[in-house]
């Protein structure tokens, strides 16, 4: 539905005066984003029901996402820019005085998801909508999100993130759609009617309630649904929840993100969430298969249905779907399982050991008893099936249940019939070295889908400037079909492009040196590098080899050796409970402190760590960043996105070979990225060789010894002990993560980028053929190739 200028103001007005009784004039920034965000639900309200109608009327078959991660972030803009009234709406805002960004400033971020894996589910429900496709979000309406961080004294601290404080605008919770979920009690099987039927004894059940949230495809009229799942309890049993105490231990079921998994009451809850959002969404799907499609034959299920495992948080979805099938449905024990694996896929996201779940038999079957037989059994047929055709050493390291644990990878791999990772070394690693033996029994199931980001969000939301530039030169299609962009390398040679392009950059970091002002008290000089690192924090992505780079340009500044400015900006959470992490941070605020603080090097060096990094915050930094560090142990990083990201707004990356930075090269080509570091191959020698020494480097290489010696003698006092803490974990023998290994050549690539910052024109060039290059990554393209390899999807009409 399209609107006009004249329309949205009156729509806008009625709105202020029927919520809040006052008009335009008057109205606050949090009661106009409450009305605009209402006038565009009638916007797209519409189309919502239509989606609905079409997908039941069509009965094209449907993907469910399921991911116990979601990070959308915020929704206005992109809502507005889906339906195709962003110009529109501007502009009438900004007749009546009003900017919309500072509208949309009072949005919360809905930071369902710690990092890399809950945005990419999110980017893959806007490319579904986008691109055409019926496809579902399922997760859970956590109360709080991911924590806020603040800094206080330099340390990581860690605040509630109340999200829903303000009414989520967006969403529709739809009770009459809500099913139980049971957990706990025992579990017998007897024979009823010719069928081995579970009778439970004890226990209780939970009641799920769905918060549909509309996902808005980019001008294709299709708005799919992102289901979040809160629990309540059931009228039915109110009475067995006298005080307020019992209701909230209910209730806290949904409400934070990831409990800290060091303690064994916080794994509990784990465990509960995952069973609690993959129950409620298998049942709500069969629910709308057999009501709504009026299908009675379970066998065509995977004709109308896929389920995504989003990494092995949701793999109980294999078992649960079993449950149903034999236990509600009455299906033989075969024929569901060939159904189960039909509809199953799943994506692994690390080959980080400490990431691959599991879970202790003894809590498994206390708090999920039909669940624990069913994995049981089918535990017990795999076992069968290959007893005598492979090796016995195979099937103990695959099964699914051994020594005490549930393997969740292990079910996920079993009970799918598509296996892929996230980038092309990753999926190698996984079938050379993680899941080989897996690979080995089943190769057809493996696969490659290389990560992708939503470059509306990233370009024509985060960087309007740049899209402009975009239109002016390769026309306005690029939008729309994302290939177009590579036309602009038709501008290869030409000045005035290239002029714009250093402009747009420089105006995007004067915007951002604003902010660093306003939010940290520092000035930082938009001409210098702007340098940046963008992620979780993680021993493995290496923040510690940036912070010794920054080490060595200080003492090099100290001692008279020039460099041009640079501004080092990071942005990263760490996760409570890890402490290395935590001192990272402290460590790097620390060495901030002293520097920013240091007449001597006439600001020539800046370090800037900013608080709370989310995906706001990550659209204010992108625009703004002139080189993207990607500096991960080769190996480690799946993939990546922000990558992508930061390339798509003309950020030169410095990287290692790992994840999709070796993508990105291909891409772009050599001359326009940095590339130094340790290869997979020199890093698995390190590995299987057990021969790394560091301290042997660091003792010969004076360079070297200078800069880590700086972390323990007193020139970062405020930080002793955790920069005593890091010290220690680079010169440990066999260090996992190869800081020293990789840090002379890491300068190497650094000193590059500073001969190249020098010649302005030419850096505009690399940028450009970053930019060009960076609708590659389009997810809009990388769910084409889930939707067709995988889940065997048709775009509705
Ligand atoms: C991987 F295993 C995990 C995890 O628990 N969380 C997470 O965000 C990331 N990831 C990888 O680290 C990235 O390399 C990757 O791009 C991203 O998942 C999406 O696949």
């Amino acid at each position: 539905m399209q609107i006009t200028k004249e329309e949205f103001k009156k729509e806008l007005e009625q709105k202020l005066d029927s919520q809040f009784a006052v008009d335009v004039e008057h109205a606050s920034l949090g009661e106009l984003y409450s009305a605009l965000s209402n006038v565009l639900r009638d916007g797209y309200a519409p189309n919502w029901r239509e989606t609905r109608i079409k997908e039941a009327h069509e009965g094209k078959k449907q993907v469910y996402y399921f991911s116990i991660e979601f990070l959308p972030g915020t929704l206005l803009r992109s809502n507005l820019l889906n339906l195709g009234w962003m110009d529109t709406v501007k502009s009438a805002l900004k007749d009546l005085g009003l900017n919309l960004d500072d509208i949309a400033a009072k949005e919360p971020d809905m930071a369902l998801g710690n990092g890399g894996l809950g945005r990419l589910a999110a980017a893959f429900m806007d490319s579904l909508a986008s691109t055409g496709y019926v496809g579902n979000g399922n997760g859970i309406r956590y109360k709080y999100g991911l924590f806020k961080q603040k800094f206080v004294n330099g340390y990581q601290v860690e605040l509630p993130n109340d999200w829903l404080q303000k009414h989520n605008h967006w969403e529709v919770m739809r009770d009459n759609k809500s099913v139980l979920v049971h957990f706990g009690g025992q579990v017998n099987l007897v024979q009823k009617d010719n069928w081995m039927t579970p009778e439970y004894n004890g226990g209780y059940s939970i009641k799920a309630v769905p918060y549909d949230i509309p996902v808005v495809g980019y001008h294709t009229g299709i708005v799919n649904t992102m289901r979040l799942w809160d629990a309540e309890i059931p009228e039915s049993e109110e009475i067995n929840y006298p005080t307020i105490d019992d209701r909230r231990k209910v209730e806290d079921l949904t409400s934070i993100l990831y409990p800290d998994d060091s303690s064994y009451s916080g794994r509990l809850l784990r465990l509960k969430q995952e069973y609690f959002f993959v129950s409620a969404g298998l049942q709500s799907i069969l629910r709308y298969y057999t009501k709504d499609l009026k299908q009675n034959d379970m066998h065509n299920l995977p004709k109308y249905v896929a389920v995504h495992i989003n990494d092995t948080h949701p793999a109980m979805a294999v078992a649960e779907l079993m449950r149903l099938l034999v236990d509600e449905y009455h299906i033989d024990w075969d024929e569901a399982w060939k159904i189960t694996v039909q509809v199953m896929s799943y994506t692994n996201h690390t080959i980080m050991a400490e990431a691959m779940e599991k879970w202790d038999i003894n809590m498994m079957t206390q708090l999920l008893p039909r669940i624990m037989q069913i994995i049981t059994e089918i535990d017990r047929r795999y076992v069968i099936s290959l007893t005598g055709k492979v090796a016995e050493s195979v099937i103990n390291d695959t099964r699914i249940v051994n020594n005490g644990n549930v393997q969740m990878a292990h079910l996920a791999i079993i009970g799918s019939h598509s296996v892929n990772g996230v980038a092309p070394l990753h999926t190698h690693l996984l079938e050379t070295e993680v899941l080989k033996e897996f690979y080995e029994l089943y190769p057809e199931r493996f696969n490659n889908k290389t990560n992708g980001i939503t470059l509306r969000r990233w370009l024509q939301i985060a960087n309007p400037k740049l899209s402009k530039l975009l239109d002016q030169t390769v026309g306005r299609d690029w939008r729309t079909d994302s290939a177009k962009m590579l036309l602009l390398q038709d501008s290869y040679k030409n000045a005035k492009v290239l002029k714009q392009i250093n402009e747009i950059k420089l105006e995007n970091k004067e915007k951002l040196a604003k902010f660093i002002k306003k939010t940290t008290g520092i000035t930082v000089d938009p001409t210098a590098i702007f340098d940046v690192q963008i992620k979780r924090l993680h021993a493995y992505k290496r923040q510690t080899l940036k912070l010794l780079h920054i080490i060595k340009l200080y003492h090099d500044l100290k001692n008279g050796i020039d460099h041009p400015k640079r501004v080092v900006i990071f942005g990263a959470k760490a996760a409570p409970s890890y402490t290395y992490a935590k001192d990272v941070i402290k460590v790097i605020n620390e060495v901030a402190n002293v520097i920013n603080n240091d007449a001597s090097i006439h600001g020539k060096l800046k370090v800037i760590f900013l608080e709370n990094y989310d995906v706001t915050l990550a659209e204010k930094i992108i625009p703004a960043a002139d080189v993207s560090e990607q500096i991960s142990t080769t190996t480690k990083e799946a993939s990546g996105t922000s990558n992508m990201k930061l390339m798509a707004n003309g950020a030169l990356t410095v990287a290692t070979m790992d994840g999709a930075n070796v993508d990105i090269a291909k891409a772009v080509g050599q001359d326009n990225i940095f590339i130094f570091g340790l290869n997979k191959d020199q890093v698995y020698d390190y590995y299987n060789k057990h021969d790394y020494k560091p301290r042997d480097m660091y003792n010969s290489d004076q360079v070297m010894k200078e800069t880590v010696d700086a972390l323990i003698d007193g020139s970062f006092s405020k930080a002793a002990n955790e920069g005593r803490v890091l010290y220690d974990s680079f010169l440990q023998e066999n260090e996992e993560f190869l800081v020293l290994a990789d840090f002379e050549s890491y300068l190497q690539a650094q000193k590059k980028i500073e001969e190249n910052w020098h010649d302005q024109r030419s850096w505009a060039q690399k940028a450009l053929v970053n930019i060009a290059h960076s609708e590659e990554f389009n997810a809009d393209n990388t769910v084409a190739r889930y939707a067709k390899d995988i889940w065997g999807l048709k775009k509705l009409n």
